[in-house]
């Protein structure tokens, strides 16, 4: 029998890397280092895997983020050893609260080199302990076919825990002793084995969820019925999630069944693809619900709550104080309340959930003998609807909700947003209307970082185009890293950068009175030109200055298929008045119809 010399590691990360391709994995994001090279090299080599290079990892790992949100499957990371490993932690910890699918392999020096001060060596053993769904240390490279066997079921647990069983990230540890190159040999193995080691298992997946219920499926969903028949007055919460396309359609559904209005997140799609008709979805809450009359006089006393929680601080407490039975229903049973007052979560996809449940209502007698509670949601939504498109309608370039507003009116259908935190997830939650347009929302809610956000909108224009990144200054510029792969892979990515000097937000808090600490603490103006450095990266930018230039130029980026920012100097100071008064003419003009 023939043999071959190989170099043991790179025939190690050969199996494991064609096991992941075998399961459909087709992405991996990786930072150049030495330690890692088997696996960059596995990774570079293996045809159908597209591999994206980011120097800075922690751009990487927010990349990876992105491309796992808009495939909605595992991507993998590799980095090196020592500190290139923790620079993945904040894009590790988003997954971990988003439930992202993530596969992060870090390479590390063998055992005996731990702990004895090797170069470029850190204590790397679940490093992401309280953000990762499970860990595993891959063990040394061993060629023979019980270990290879074993680290093909490491890859196919790694997938299954990522991509469904427990979802998000999960971390392997894989040690390597030199030599790390493939051309340097250290075994010779047979020619047969060597096949043998690279050809992946074949992997059938036994988890395909049916959507037959188990009988204490059954029980909860028909306890939820005998509540919503009892109970007229109640609210249907639609929190952040990236929902699958058929749930809109049937949350609309259960309202109608039900007569509750659906109180539809800024992020949950709810918004988009309505008709004149779909008048139970309130999207305005966050100004109504400031008026303290009509909370005291529509506490709702049942509420289900799909999705995360939700963006406006005003609807969360409104929900706290009312204290209905509230009910949470996500696909792991996940708690998104932080009053903490709701029932233990009900762990059921939200369509099947949803499904089964209109069984159970329909044809039953619900008590809904005064109709006011849905049409006073309604009525509620509408009228602050009048004031605040009357607001916008007249505001200039430099008010920060209409520039929002703005975007979502001359973007197309089937646009992809991604939007940052801090301001403008807020302005959207509480300036987006209803609209016959469809969009796909992403977002960095599961720990609401300024960090990463370029880059998570990068990975997922990789994937969908077109998409619009809406982001503030202190966030873009946080991530300016985020330029590179921008320009080494000519991704499509409109940003539009809402540039007020410094964090906005902040002048919505009461620190904002404090001369002495605020600007120097809290807003921290930068007065960067933003243009020079993003040319300086070779890529596009535009000044906006006026809303008929912002039409022009945004039309323009979106046939130009390239990397453009369009930046947009606002004032914050004008932008707070412009909330400020919105909200207390939603107020005055609430408490005098609803007398
Ligand atoms: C990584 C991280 N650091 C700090 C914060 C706290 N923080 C929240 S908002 C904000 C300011 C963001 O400024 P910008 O991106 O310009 O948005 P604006 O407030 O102007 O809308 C900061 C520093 C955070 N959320 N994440
Ligand atoms: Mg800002």
């Amino acid at each position: 029998m023939s043999k071959k010399p190989v170099n043991r590691n790179f025939i190690w990360a050969q199996a494991f890397v064609n096991q992941l391709y075998g399961l459909g994995v087709r992405y991996a994001c990786i930072s150049p280092g030495s330690r890692s090279t088997p696996l960059t090299v596995a990774f570079a080599n293996r045809k159908g895997i597209k591999c994206f290079v980011n120097i800075d990892e922690r751009v990487s790992g927010f990349f990876a983020l992105g491309l796992a949100k808009a495939t909605n499957f595992p991507v993998t990371i590799v980095t090196t050893s020592g500190t290139a490993t923790s620079e993945l932690y904040p894009a590790i910890i988003e997954a971990f609260q988003q439930r992202v699918p993530l596969i992060i392999c870090t390479a590390d020096r063998p055992l005996e080199l731990l702990n004895v001060g090797a170069n470029q060596t850190i204590n790397q053993w679940n490093l992401y302990r309280n953000h990762i769904r499970w860990f595993k240390n891959v063990g040394s490279p061993d060629l023979s076919a019980k270990k290879i066997t074993s680290l093909r079921n490491t890859a196919i647990k790694a997938f299954e825990i990522s991509s469904n069983k427990n979802k998000g990230p999960v971390h392997l540890n894989f040690p390597f002793s030199k030599p790390l190159e493939p051309n340097t040999f250290s075994d010779e193995v047979e020619t047969d084995s060597l096949m043998e080691a690279l050809n992946p298992i074949t992997f059938k997946n036994k988890t395909t969820k049916t959507n037959k219920l188990t009988k204490k499926e059954e029980k909860q969903i028909s306890k939820i019925a005998n509540y919503i028949i009892e109970k007229p007055n109640g609210l249907i919460v639609v929190g952040p999630m990236g929902y699958d396309p058929t749930f809109r359609t049937k949350v609309k559904l259960l309202s109608k069944t039900t007569r509750y209005p659906i109180i539809a997140e800024g992020v949950s799609h709810i918004r988009f693809n309505n008709n004149k008709s779909d008048n139970s979805v309130c999207v305005n809450y966050d100004a109504f619900l400031r008026s303290n009359k009509f909370k005291k006089n529509h506490k709702p006393e049942f509420v289900l709550q799909f999705g995360r929680t939700v963006t406006s601080g005003i609807l969360e407490k409104y929900l706290e104080v009312s204290n209905p039975l509230r009910f949470l229903i996500n696909d792991f049973g996940d708690i998104f309340d932080p009053s903490n007052k709701s029932r233990p979560p009900l762990k059921f996809s939200p369509g099947i959930f949803i499904e089964n449940l209109i069984q159970i209502l329909k044809g039953k007698n619900l008590k809904r003998m005064k109709n006011y509670w849905l049409k006073d949601f309604e009525k509620a939504d509408t009228l602050a609807e009048g004031i605040k498109t009357k607001l916008l309608k007249n505001s200039g370039i430099q008010i920060e909700p209409g520039i929002i507003q703005d975007v979502i009116s001359i973007i197309p259908s089937n646009t992809k947003i991604m939007v940052g935190n801090s301001l403008p997830i807020r302005d959207l939650d509480g300036f987006i209307g209803k609209t016959k347009k469809n969009f796909e929302v992403y977002f960095n809610r599961g720990a609401s970082g300024i960090d990463g956000i370029t880059s998570t909108a990068l990975g997922i224009a990789s994937i969908k185009k077109p998409t619009v990144l809406i982001t503030g200054d202190l966030s873009f510029i946080h991530d300016l890293n985020a330029l590179l792969p921008a320009k080494r892979y000519s991704i499509q990515l409109i940003v539009i950068l809402i540039n007020n000097n410094g964090g906005g937000i902040f002048e919505m808090l009461p620190i904002s009175s404090n001369k002495k600490w605020f600007n120097e603490y809290f807003k921290t103006p930068h007065n960067l030109n933003i243009s020079s450095i993003v040319k300086s990266f070779g890529l596009e930018h535009h000044i906006i200055k006026s809303k008929k230039d912002l039409q022009n130029k945004l039309n323009n980026s979106l046939k130009n298929k390239s990397f453009t920012v369009l930046e947009i100097k606002t004032d914050s100071g004008s932008s707070k008045k412009m909330r400020k008064n919105y909200w207390a003419d939603a107020i005055k003009q609430i408490e005098t119809q609803f007398s």
